[in-house]
């Protein structure tokens, strides 16, 4: 494989910060025009874009290594499943894991939680039972939930939060009751940004000995994850929204709650024996992954947690608070907005209305100007509701974005409401 110039030499600048510039050479996608403009990628709570280190290692994959895994004894075999595993390993340190087996590939945050939720839940819900999940969720982490309510008589209650978009802490604690078996929530909103505060709101639903879900889509890009340290009983994620490819993700989970669960679903690599009438499981975390997995994005996805690490997270967030505090103030200086989602803890995300112009129109409009947010409910729609709106611009910042491309927001959005208004 090349090393890149890029590979070798660190990503500051001589005063320490973030070397931006540096890091958007990695990004061939940036370097592009969009309606004639350069284009400005501020839709990264959506999905972020992949540095070449990235996308190199899908081309080096199917070159050098392509094979189905852990069932040949070939050298591409060996070759393909090595690396597969590799990233198991990396994944693993990376959300301090205790052990690889813990960390099960699925295709993402919403596979990972439906895994749950159809395996856990469906063993464990009885009628009557409580599943508490918060206001600010993702639809992938309410409707798995009131699918398994309906088959179980088990009952969603939600967990409010107050107007800034922070949960009510003092609400939950008198929620909690020993008829809560599951809370499920996110550790950042993709909507509003708000980080919620999940290591106390473990700790309080261990109190009642519920299990806690964690989905850890909006995080993993700008937090340090240590799900020991959170005491998380399940944490999922998505590779595509820390620069990794689509299609690969995982479920971390507590061993012995891995270890009770049923398989998810049946087929190769999740049994062990099988027989014309029975089959005996395979050991986790295969138990988990039945058949032909995405072998080629799980190999990139190491690619995407050693360009972070490269990097540095502590770094990327400095930088990407620098550019929420300046958006936060140049969007507020224009007329007849308004954020939504101003909770004291936040990361890189800024949704907001515009008084008397559809977020709709905003976002075609900027996209004219080469700018790409994302409008809509952002598959939050009750969150939507409880802050009575149907949508939001939401424009989410990467460590690739500059302080610059906000100022072209900023004179995007002024040029935009001159022609609505
Ligand atoms: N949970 C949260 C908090 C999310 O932000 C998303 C995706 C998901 C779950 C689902 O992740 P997936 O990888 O399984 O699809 N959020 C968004 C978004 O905000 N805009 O597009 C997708």
């Amino acid at each position: 494989m090349n090393t890149l110039i890029n590979d070798i030499e660190p990503y500051t600048t001589m005063q320490g910060d973030l070397d931006v510039q540096k890091i958007r050479l990695d990004f061939p996608v940036l370097n592009q025009l969009v309606n004639g403009k350069p284009l400005i990628y501020l839709d990264n709570a959506a999905t972020t874009q992949k540095p070449k280190q990235v996308i190199d290692s899908i081309v080096n994959y199917y070159q050098f290594a392509n094979a189905n895994i852990h069932r040949g004894i070939h050298t591409l075999a060996e070759r393909a499943t090595a690396e597969y595993e590799a990233t198991r390993k990396s994944l693993s340190t990376f959300i301090n894991s205790p052990s690889p087996e813990q960390v099960i590939f699925t295709r993402g945050t919403t596979e990972s939680i439906n895994l749950v939720a159809f395996t856990y839940g469906k063993s464990v819900l009885k009628l009557g039972d409580e599943i508490l999940v918060s206001a600010l969720e993702h639809h992938s982490n309410l409707v798995p939930w009131l699918m398994i309510a309906k088959e179980t008589g088990a009952v969603v209650k939600i967990i409010p939060m107050n107007d800034e978009g922070e949960l009510l802490i003092e609400e939950y604690q008198k929620m909690l009751s020993e008829k809560v078996k599951i809370v499920a929530i996110n550790h950042v909103s993709n909507s509003l940004g708000t980080i919620n505060p999940v290591k106390q709101m473990i700790a309080m639903a261990h109190g009642v000995g519920a299990v806690v879900v964690v989905d850890g889509a909006q995080s993993v890009s700008h937090l340090d994850i240590d799900v020991q340290d959170l005491d998380a009983d399940f944490y999922a994620l998505s590779s595509h929204k820390f620069y990794g490819p689509t299609g690969i993700g995982a479920l971390y989970g507590k061993r012995a709650l891995l270890e009770n669960m049923p398989p998810y679903q049946g087929g190769g690599e999740m049994i062990k024996d099988v027989f014309y009438n029975s089959f005996t499981v395979n050991e986790l975390p295969y138990k988990f992954e039945a058949g032909t997995p995405n072998i080629a994005d799980t190999v990139a996805l190491k690619a995407a947690i050693d360009y972070i690490q490269r990097i540095s997270k502590v770094k990327i967030r400095d930088h990407e608070n620098v550019l929420l505090a300046h958006a936060t103030k140049l969007l507020s200086e224009i007329d007849g907005l308004k954020i939504i989602g101003q909770a004291k803890e936040k990361v890189s995300v800024l949704s907001f209305v515009i008084d008397g112009v559809h977020h709709q129109d905003i976002g075609i409009l900027l996209d004219q100007e080469g700018i790409a947010v994302r409008t809509g409910h952002h598959c939050t729609q009750p969150l939507m509701e409880r802050c009575g709106i149907a949508g939001t611009t939401r424009a989410s910042f990467a460590m690739y974005n500059t302080l610059e491309e906000i100022n072209q927001l900023q004179w995007g959005l002024t040029k935009v409401l001159k022609m609505l208004r």
